[in-house]
């Protein structure tokens, strides 16, 4: 009997035994691999040089698809930029990580692609990556929110909105809003949903916005919060707000997807918007779900951000293609929204 407990130990602690071992860990530790690089972001490649034939081949880095601007957006450079027009589009979803983002730039100069095209998730950061892109010749044309780099000739050219302008619109629609409800003189309680800590869209409209309000002694910001441009985090962000400032008089949300869940919120707590209710609402994007709500009167103003910008990406590609020169900033028209017009540009509305 002895012989079989000694068999059973060398199975057990022997080589056999280490065999089996390893046998096991071995297939667990690969899928336990797989799942982990499942969770990094893959980079799509530019195609085989056979498939491309003359096409101009762009690397289009997004930073998410956090809103309805962003799914507009990313529509409108996809549209733009296709076979049929001369283009190859390598495309890639950061999902609102920079880090993502410089990984997805990366793999765009490896792949030497002609062109980069991207949508920064915030301003800073930029440096090093887009350095590496000069040096490998690549043009890059920043689109909607803005980079902040120490030399400007980083990038080639960017197209975008004027978010401290947008800031400034909005607060000049409530000293009027106000002054027609004969209230400028009342002590007015303002709360802030803000986008993205960083992004262009945060910083200018906090800022146009902040420019307005420091000139009126009775505006008073009681808090300013990020919902991360998303409707989720604002009916969550926005239930706690009822709760600490039930005196809130206005609402600043810094996108229309925020602006929908803080509705939900002020709803779920019988707060009454529009016209003679308790909280004015002012709203940045105008998305169509938003224009609806603004006809209706229930968002009293929309301040918009055009994300179709594909059109304008095409056109400095052909010049830069031709040779010509390209502007370093281009700026997309943008209205104000309220009950008054709302209905009147519904139908265009393509996002
Ligand atoms: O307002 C928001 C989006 O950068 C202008 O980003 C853009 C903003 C837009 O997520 O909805």
């Amino acid at each position: 009997m002895k012989w079989v407990a000694k068999t059973i130990k060398e199975i057990l602690f022997g080589h056999v035994g280490a065999c089996i071992m390893l046998l096991c860990i071995v297939p667990v530790l690969f899928i336990g691999h797989r799942l982990y690089r499942g969770f990094e972001i893959q980079v799509e490649q530019r195609p085989a040089e056979s498939e491309e034939e003359d096409l101009i081949v762009v690397g289009f880095s997004q930073l998410g698809s956090e809103s309805g601007w962003r799914t507009a957006h990313t529509a409108s450079i996809q549209q733009a930029l296709t076979k049929d027009a001369g283009y190859f589009l390598v495309f890639n979803n950061a999902r609102q990580i920079q880090e993502n983002q410089i990984k997805a730039i990366r793999s765009f100069i490896s792949q030497r692609v002609d062109y980069i095209v991207f949508a920064p998730v915030i301003e800073d950061g930029w440096d090093t990556v887009l350095q590496e892109a000069k040096e490998a010749g690549i043009p890059v044309i920043v689109t909607d929110r803005m980079v902040n780099v120490q030399d400007d000739s980083l990038y080639t050219t960017w197209i975008g909105m004027d978010a401290r302008e947008e800031g400034k619109k909005a607060g000049r629609w409530l000293e009027e809003y106000l002054e027609q409800e004969r209230r400028q003189s009342e002590e007015i309680n303002i709360i802030v949903l803000k986008g993205t800590i960083g992004s262009t869209a945060e910083i200018g409209r906090t800022k146009g916005f902040g420019e307005i309000a420091v000139q009126h002694e009775n505006w008073h910001i009681l808090d300013s919060v990020t919902a991360e441009f998303t409707a989720n985090k604002a009916k969550e962000v926005m239930r706690k707000m009822l709760r600490h400032y039930p005196e809130m008089d206005v609402l600043i949300s810094q996108n229309d997807d925020m602006t929908m869940g803080a509705i939900e919120a002020m709803q779920e707590a019988g707060i009454r918007l529009g016209e003679g209710g308790d909280v004015i609402v002012i709203s940045f994007d105008a998305t169509r779900d938003a224009l609806e709500l603004v006809k209706e009167g229930r968002i009293n103003v929309d301040v918009e951000c055009n994300p179709v910008q594909g059109a304008y990406v095409d056109e400095i590609i052909q010049k830069l293609e031709n040779g010509e020169s390209v502007e370093k900033r281009y700026v997309v028209e943008e209205r104000v929204f309220t009950k008054e017009n709302a209905a009147e540009f519904l139908n265009d509305r393509t996002y």
